[in-house]
């Protein structure tokens, strides 16, 4: 009889519609790799050199006005640009399908720094600058959905460098794409056949479903949850699911988005006890598509993806089987839940 605890074992994934392999029993193997406590470092709450602090230059050449909030601007370097010229390309071999094929794509990119505080992160953030944070994540969603051309927005951090995040000054990203990325596509489709099967969301009924068994759930309040999913892929992964079924940030109320401030304080706050250091990851965003269509299938979900995995210097890499195969993993995310759950 498979008991999850002990015999390695395969989760699926609902939302990607993929699989993951689970080896709870390889947890008890013994550990002789070199566990180094990171040399702790204090910073400025201003940096003369940083490119998003207050009143700084940027690579660009523009200066970052004396702002006291948040503050948004255009990615100096951006991976796409709104006025990319339009056409594709499309090759095949004799009368077979097309085995080249690149279409010309839009996009604005923009960078969001949270505080003006140069050594401040998401935790340490009081609970109006934080809601100060999604009031801007949803205005900005809300002005790149009147784009008629842009079809997705993103709303993304990496923190740490070990996530490739190229400065410690708090801030993510957000792209609005003309089109769909292909996680995003996923989990578009997913959602939208289990709303037409049945009427709920998908993340609705999962949510009942973890509120009931209570094994992966990290903390909670009125208007939010942080679990670790049944599929979790990172050691430490979590999903944070609003409990109303809102498509978006937009759709918010209020008091909605102060427990969603609150949840992302309690849960990096969570993150940063667990190996007494800041911890890395990439979070992100998923809300309905930006295509004017109401999306009842939709629900607002934020994915936290960090790669730690004993220490804050032992990280888990998606190598040999994960890249070639599928993704793995060791601690159950019953155990990782159960980790985070007990901090504070
Ligand atoms: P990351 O730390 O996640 O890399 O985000 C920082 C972004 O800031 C990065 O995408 C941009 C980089 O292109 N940037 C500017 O737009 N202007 C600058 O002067 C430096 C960095
Ligand atoms: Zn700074």
């Amino acid at each position: 009889m498979l008991n999850l605890d002990d015999h390695p074992h395969r989760r699926y994934n609902p939302l990607l519609d993929e699989w993951v392999v689970v080896s709870p029993h390889r947890t008890k193997r013994p550990w002789q790799g070199q566990v180094e406590a990171p040399a702790p470092t204090t910073l400025p709450t201003y940096d003369p050199q940083c490119y998003l602090c207050p009143g700084n230059a940027r690579a660009g050449g523009v200066t970052n006005p004396a702002y006291t909030g948040t503050f948004v601007f255009d990615n100096d370097f951006a991976a796409l640009m709104p006025d990319a010229p339009a056409g594709e390309l499309v090759v095949s071999h004799g009368d077979g399908p097309p085995l080249l094929r690149a279409v010309a794509e839009r996009g604005i990119c923009r960078v969001v720094c949270y505080s003006p505080r140069h050594d401040l992160a998401l935790p340490q953030l009081t609970p109006a600058e934080l809601r100060a944070v999604v009031d801007t994540w949803a205005a900005q969603y809300a002005e790149l959905s009147a784009l008629p051309w842009v079809r997705h927005v993103l709303i993304f951090e990496n923190r740490g460098a070990m996530m490739g995040a190229s400065n410690p000054h708090p801030h993510g990203q957000l792209w609005g794409t003309s089109f769909m990325p292909v996680q995003f596509a996923r989990e578009d489709a997913s959602q939208r056949s289990y709303y037409a099967a049945h009427g709920r969301t998908l993340l609705s009924d999962y949510l009942a479903i973890e509120l009931e068994r209570a094994e992966r759930l990290v903390c909670q309040n009125e208007h939010f949850v942080a679990l670790v999913p049944f599929w979790a892929a990172w050691p430490f992964e979590t999903l944070v699911v609003a409990r109303r079924p809102a498509p978006s940030l937009v759709a918010l109320d209020g008091a909605e988005r102060d427990g969603l401030a609150a949840m992302l304080k309690e849960l990096t706050t969570r993150y940063d006890a667990l190996f007494a250091a800041p911890f890395p990851y990439s979070m992100g965003f998923h809300q309905a598509p930006t295509d004017g269509a109401p999306h009842p299938a939709w629900h607002l979900h934020a994915h936290f993806l960090p790669p730690l995995l004993r220490s804050a210097t032992v990280r888990k890499f998606m190598v040999g089987f994960e890249l070639l195969g599928e993704a793995q993993r060791d601690l159950t995310p019953e155990q990782a839940a159960a980790r985070l759950r007990a901090l504070r």
